[in-house]
């Protein structure tokens, strides 16, 4: 895997996730996790078959086409993603609105782009973000919030730190209740209250007006709405914001210093302002920020909105959201509807709009939406109130998932499977944050029989328009994707992002393109609204009196703490990929949650401890960890922790949903962006003292196969997590997994003897101990080196799991065991002693731990950028990605050299 030097974005640059892509596209791995056929379950609960493409699409038009006819268009839905190529969005979007003439699809984009897009059209009068990447080196204060860029969007936090380094005056403020990686390397981290934000941005209003440091031509010539909201944020005293916010008054101050500089001022922000229950708020006081100061439309300056997947861009410029339309029409507007209609040659399209995201699933749930397909999202990990989701995904007579892999949490509720071609192996186009449009190319055919998802919906539409509407097979006709692309392009016609201008041929010759680019212009717009006009009727931008509302679901005493989510740097969402590949979890290897270190003190917590996390909506176990990157009373969970990594069954005996099983269904009223980075929880020690450690070297091409055959046992536990790990394969080419499971009581060898073979810890290979009467089982699978000594090769702790750092560490050594093997049966603890964990991997891309780290720097004096170029030099960590920069950054601040011995002198 190599990044692209010529392409405009990344110049070369590849994340973590990117530049491991051949290890997780592996056939090894491919073989064991895709969806390489087309699927059908012959009833609920049972396992899918295989079955031919033919009689899959028959099948799933034939399903379809019946709840159709006997409850409407409206029994239908459809949920699809912000991860699908424009192409395949188009197709989708044209099947449900001009097709079954419903507008009930929506996806996974409303969980992450939707109250940005609303605040846009709230306050510029249109979707879309009015910058360039080019501005992060132009900017002079950057105010960064609700995003920790320096793990999800790594490479454009690359080009920020480039931009400081060349301009070391470049002032960064970070907005963040969280002490994030980016919030570390911030000038200013403003530690806000979560959900505080529409007070922040009023109280620095309030300052930026009462300090002159507005833009009074600005507001008059090119604005609307002014007043109301000046009266309103008089209110917004530094006292009163301080006082909401949890903030010092003089941070305040100096935040509204920075921003209000003569010199250019950029924000970048993402889910800390967008999902939250006044997320179209939180976007349009931002917003007014700018407008107040007339910080946009100019070079380095304006509200740029960060987005989350490769292609939410460009599944809104198609509209495939339920209150959308093509080229961002709206479907209130009888004339959008109308042209659309026109342009795809049906008489209209439905007017009333669709259920968004999480409606749709509630909708489902209680029985109304008959039929889900849905397609490059896994709402059973990824939608709030996982309760819910899965009572829809139940109800349901027909649910349809149309994705890469066979092992997600929703691919369990299938009733049919339509295996989708992946990033890779199929064309098109994407489109990024600052408008620009990518093509995006086949490296690879596709794994199996998987096909294009533009392909599987138009031969769906066919098949089904058979069934319905026979007059309208014809426009499902698509030879390429190319055709599909050209059919949106006309779309945008005289809209804001008018792309007649583009083709793939000119993409293919001139690279990556911005738009608007209409026809006969040589190359599109870098930054909107340079002329002071606005996307609205009068062409004045409109300032957004919004109240400031407090959380969906604020703390109390029966749910005490503050539950935030969010991502980690080496992950993507619910793993299907990345949780492949032991040395992406050799940053973060196991579901925790931070805590506190107060906290954990007060609850009598110490660091590995198990906690019982309980929310009004469900509970979820999980190791605690220490940390002060949370305030008290706040804690944090990584949003990635689903049912296909952590699973057990709850206090009530129901299956635990991972973390948003905890989080609440609660939207924004304006975008209905769901509130999924905060929810009121308690916390208590989980008292599981049955524990269960088990680690295995297993061959390439199996693990992940017993990986998923153990997945449903796991239930059988009180809480159990089951991932990859080892940096490496070790010399044979085995890859690791390791098992962890707690209960309150003894847990039944009927249970665990399949589980000990499915990890091949039997067999005369093994040696075992077993003490019934205290329920101990300790087994550990040896293998003789060419020199005849013994290697660990498995263990297995149950009962009594400690002394397991001591064999992990051996076991992950691949060395010879430095005594006979029969020793490491002895009792836990004497096992326990001469525990020496191994050193937490810092860089990913060169396999670096933080141990190497700490020897190279205590042998190396001078200022920071001088010591992490050593690093770089010495040990490569950090030239890659560059994703552990910041951490070889805060290692080096806080590692002091050590004195020269005499004898190295
Ligand atoms: N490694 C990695 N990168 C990714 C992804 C991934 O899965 N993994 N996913 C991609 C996608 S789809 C998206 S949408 C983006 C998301 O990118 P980000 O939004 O940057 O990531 P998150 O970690 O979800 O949330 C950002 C921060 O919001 C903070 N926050 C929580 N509540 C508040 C609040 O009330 N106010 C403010 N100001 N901040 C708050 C959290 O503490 C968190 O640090 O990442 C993209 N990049
Ligand atoms: N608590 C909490 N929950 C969150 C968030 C949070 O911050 N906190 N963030 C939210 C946000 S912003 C987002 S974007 C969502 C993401 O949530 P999801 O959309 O559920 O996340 P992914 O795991 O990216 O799901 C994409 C799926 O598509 C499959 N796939 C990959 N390529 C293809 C393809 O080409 N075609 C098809 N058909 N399938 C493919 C993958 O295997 C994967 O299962 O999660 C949301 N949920
Ligand atoms: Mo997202």
């Amino acid at each position: 895997m190599r990044g692209d030097p010529d392409h405009p974005a990344n110049f070369g640059r590849l994340c973590t996730k990117g530049s491991t892509l051949h290890l997780t596209a592996a056939d090894s791995v491919t073989q064991q996790t895709r969806l390489l056929h087309p699927m059908r379950r012959p009833a609920r609960g049972a396992a899918p078959e295989a079955v031919s493409w033919d009689t899959a699409l028959d099948d799933t038009a034939q399903r379809l086409a019946n709840l159709y006819q006997t409850h409407g268009p409206d029994a239908l839905g459809v949920y699809v993603s912000g991860q699908l190529l424009t192409e395949d969005y188009y197709v989708f979007n044209k099947l449900v609105k001009g097709l079954i003439g419903t507008n009930h699809i929506d996806t996974n984009s409303r969980l992450c782009m939707s109250s940005a897009v609303a605040g846009y059209k709230a306050t510029l009068g249109a979707d879309a973000p009015p910058c360039s990447y080019d501005d992060l080196a132009l900017a002079q204060t950057v105010f960064i919030t609700g995003s920790n860029m320096a793990w999800a969007h790594p490479i454009l936090f690359r080009r920020l730190e480039d931009a400081r380094r060349t301009n070391p005056a470049q002032k960064w403020i970070v907005v963040d209740p969280r002490r994030t990686e980016t919030a570390e390397q911030a000038d200013l981290h403003l530690a806000l209250r979560p959900g505080s934000d529409v007070a922040l941005y009023h109280g620095l209003l309030h300052l930026l007006l009462r300090d002159g440091h507005h833009d009074a031509a600005f507001i008059d010539r090119h604005t609307q709405g002014f007043a109301a909201l000046q009266a309103r944020v008089q209110g917004f005293t530094p006292s009163e914001t301080a006082r909401l916010t949890g903030l010092r008054e003089a941070d305040l101050l100096t935040a509204a210093q920075w921003f209000g500089r003569d010199t250019p001022t950029l924000s970048l922000y993402c889910q800390g302002l967008n999902q939250s229950s006044s997320g179209t708020d939180k976007n349009a006081a931002l917003i007014n920020l700018h407008l107040a100061t007339g910080q946009i439309g100019r070079p380095g300056a304006g509200p740029f909105s960060l987005t989350g997947q490769p292609n939410a861009m460009g599944g809104r410029e198609v509209g495939g959201l339920a209150n959308l339309l093509s080229a961002h029409r709206d479907l209130a507007n009888p004339v959008h509807r109308a042209e659309v209609a026109r342009l795809w040659g049906v008489p209209d399209v439905p007017a009333t709009p669709g259920r968004t995201a999480v409606d749709l699933f509630e909708a489902a749930a209680d029985g109304q939406v008959k039929a889900l397909w849905i397609a490059c999202t896994n709402p059973a990990q990824s939608l709030p109130d996982q309760a819910t989701v899965r009572r829809a995904l139940e109800r349901a007579e027909l649910v349809i998932v149309q994705e890469a892999f066979l092992t997600t949490a929703t691919a369990a509720h299938a009733d049919i499977l339509l295996p989708a071609a992946t990033w890779g192996e199929k064309e098109g186009t994407v489109t990024n944050s600052e408008r620009r449009i990518s093509r995006v190319r086949a490296a690879v055919a596709p794994a199996g029989q998987a096909r294009p998802d533009w392909h599987i919906a138009a031969d769906v539409a066919r098949r089904l328009a058979q069934r319905i509407a026979p007059e309208r097979a014809a426009l499902f006709d698509y030879a390429s994707a190319e055709a599909v692309w050209q059919e949106h392009r006309e779309t945008t016609r005289g809209r804001d992002l008018d792309i007649t201008g583009l083709s793939y041929a000119l993409l293919d010759q001139q690279g990556p393109q911005q738009w608007p680019l209409r026809e006969g212009q040589p190359h599109g717009q870098a930054r909107l609204y340079e002329d002071g006009q606005f996307a609205t009727p009068d062409g004045r931008a409109r300032f957004a009196d919004v109240p400031f509302t407090p959380l969906a679901e604020p703390t109390d005493d029966a749910y005490p703490f503050s539950l935030l989510t969010g991502r980690l740097r080496d992950q993507w969402h619910g793993m299907s990929r990345t949780g492949t590949l032991g040395r992406l979890l050799g940053h973060e290897g196991e579901p925790v949650i931070d805590i506190h270190p107060g906290d954990m003190q007060r609850l009598q917590l110490r660091d590995g401890d198990l906690v019982r996390v309980t929310s009004r909506r469900g509970e979820v176990v999980l190791g605690a960890r220490a940390s002060d990157s949370v305030q008290p009373g706040q804690t944090f969970i990584p949003m990635h922790w689903g049912r296909e990594v952590l699973r057990g069954q709850d206090s009530n005996g129901q299956p635990m949903q991972g973390v948003n099983g905890l989080t609440l269904p609660s939207t924004c009223p304006r975008s209905k962006q769901p509130e999924l980075k905060h929810c009121a929880v308690r916390l208590a020690p989980a008292r599981l003292p049955w524990r269960l450690t088990a680690m295995a070297w297993l061959p390439q091409a199996e693990a992940l196969a017993v990986r998923e055959q153990l997945k449903p046992t796991l239930d059988a536990f009180g809480w159990a997590c089951l991932l990859p790990f080892g940096r490496e394969p070790d010399a044979q080419g085995r890859v690791g997994l390791l098992l962890r499971a707690g209960a309150a009581q003894a847990v039944d060898e009927a249970v665990l003897a399949p589980i000990r073979q499915a990890l091949r810890i039997d067999g005369p290979s093994v040696l075992v101990y077993h003490d019934l009467q205290r329920h101990q089982q300790r087994a550990l699978r040896l293998q003789r080196d060419a020199n005849g000594r013994d290697v660990l090769h498995a263990f297995w702790l149950a009962g009594d799991a400690r002394g397991e750092s001591w064999l992990r560490t051996l076991l992950e050594a691949h060395d010879p065991l430095p005594m006979p093997g029969r020793h490491l049966l002895a009792p836990a603890h004497r096992l326990t002693q001469a525990s020496a964990p191994r050193s937490p991997q810092v860089c990913t891309c060169f396999n670096v731990s933080e141990e190497a780290i700490r020897t190279e720097l205590s042998r190396c004096a001078g200022r920071v950028e001088e010591r992490v170029q050593h690093l770089q030099e010495r040990l490569r960590c950090g030239t890659n990605c560059g994703s552990c920069l910041p951490t070889l950054r805060t290692l080096a601040k806080s590692i002091a050299p050590q004195p020269l011995t005499a004898m190295q002198r």
